[in-house]
């Protein structure tokens, strides 16, 4: 029996892991990690490097209005709608040198492997950055393939601020990455999507699999949460007087974890970003503004802790003699992956000899919007104690090889090697 087309081809793990390191000098952390937020000067460093290396391995580059980068390798039928791949190159402000970089530079190294052995696929093949993964820096989180997918307009996005007040739309003018394509154009025309990543989770780890075939991804809230109260000395003021909007939160950030808590197994909340005005030692705080992350992969109960927080919060506030305002700023319905993709996946880890489980992605991810609009799937690895977006996140090369491995090998079974 034939053997499978490339079935014994493997990725060059050396140049993987290089090209990682390479990319990881640029925007670092203070403590051996990355700070390469969407639309610094280090993002645009990055990109620039990250086009340098596509132009090496002969891909054509195509960016959209979101700055959206589509670096693709021609196929034997130019008609055929190609195979994409891809992740995204931004990081959080303390964020790891894999997370996202991972699945970015293992779709280049799938293309430079294929370059090496001179293997033609029938379908092209696009390696993809997507912009503002993290959400970090402007929210939502994967802002710019929510704009591809259509869950989000381009004028809202480009309207988004930061914590200093600049505008995303700005910001992506000001590195020079606002393409020529509308952004979008590309959506009815994708065969399928694999995106390699992290698992940002202990899961893989502690069972010993170096493969994870991701069926679902959890959905998420994002609530921007406003106490008000007001500013007033910490000294003078008497107890029964304050109206204080730091207590508020601390009640409200309580609530958060009793309602995840209510939902175990499934359901995760936290609260990981907060303002505090006038944020001066002696001033109690007039003004708190907080955003709460929930997330669980079943839609009631994501639903539920949502309504409940919503229902309760205002008493709390009530109480306190305090406003509350709450604004949904960051949405995302449970994931199901394409079933056809996902036995790629999971053929290519067999195929290859990889320990490999089933999981559900506890992150969001590109692929997440990119699943509204082609049939997609996630390929995921370990990572050393399950730890992310934390400076100290770890791969090993192993995992990384196996992790790239099982993307060509998919993607080759989506692309399909032309003799
Ligand atoms: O928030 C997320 O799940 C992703 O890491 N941006
Ligand atoms: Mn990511
Ligand atoms: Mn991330």
């Amino acid at each position: 029996m034939a053997a499978a087309p490339g079935k014994n081809i493997r990725i060059d793990a050396e140049r993987l892991w290089n090209s990682l390191m390479e990319m990881a000098k640029i925007g670092p952390g203070v403590a051996g990690g990355n700070n390469r937020q969407t639309l610094t000067d280090a993002d645009k460093e990055g990109r620039a490097l990250f086009r340098k290396w596509c132009a090496d391995a002969d891909l054509s580059m195509g960016v959209d209005t979101m700055g959206n980068m589509f670096m693709t390798r021609e196929g034997a039928d130019p008609d055929a709608k190609p195979v994409y791949v891809g992740s995204h190159l931004d990081t959080q402000p303390t964020g790891g040198k894999y997370d996202g970089v991972l699945g970015v530079l293992g779709g280049l190294e799938l293309v430079r492997t294929l370059n090496d052995l001179g293997i033609r696929t029938r379908r092209p093949i696009v390696v993809t950055n997507w912009t503002n993964e993290e959400g970090t820096r402007f929210a939502p989180a994967m802002l710019a393939s929510g704009v591809f997918a259509g869950t989000h307009e381009e004028a809202w996005a480009y309207d988004r601020k930061d914590a200093e007040g600049k505008r995303f739309g700005d910001e992506l003018k000001r590195i020079g990455w606002v393409g020529d394509e509308p952004v979008g154009a590309r959506k009815d025309a994708i065969h399928a999507m694999f995106e390699l990543h992290i698992e940002q989770g202990p899961i893989l780890e502690a069972e010993g699999r170096d493969i994870g075939v991701v069926t679902h991804g959890q959905g998420l809230w994002w609530l921007e949460v406003t106490v008000t109260g007001k500013d007033s000395h910490t000294g003078s003021t008497p107890m029964p007087m304050r109206k204080n909007a730091g207590l508020g939160m601390a009640r409200m950030t309580e609530l958060v974890h009793e309602i995840a808590m209510k939902h175990q197994p499934r359901a995760v909340g936290a609260i990981g970003h907060c303002d505090v005005y006038p944020n001066s030692r002696n001033v109690i705080p007039g003004k708190v503004v907080f955003t709460i992350d929930f997330r669980s992969p079943d839609q009631a109960t994501l639903d539920a802790m949502k309504a409940e927080f919503e229902e309760k919060a205002p008493k709390i506030a009530e109480d306190l003699g305090l406003g509350v305002e709450i604004e949904a700023v960051g949405h995302f319905d449970p994931v199901t992956f394409d079933e056809t993709c996902v036995k790629a996946v999971r053929g290519a880890a067999e195929r290859l000899g990889y320990s490999h489980m089933d999981i559900i992605s506890g992150a969001g991810h590109d692929a997440c919007w990119v699943n509204k609009v082609a049939p997609t799937a996630m390929i995921m690895c370990p990572c050393v104690d399950g730890l992310s977006h934390n400076e100290a996140e770890e791969i090993t090369r192993d995992w990384a090889k196996a992790g790239a491995d099982v993307l060509l090998h998919a993607v080759l079974e989506a692309a399909e090697i032309v003799e």
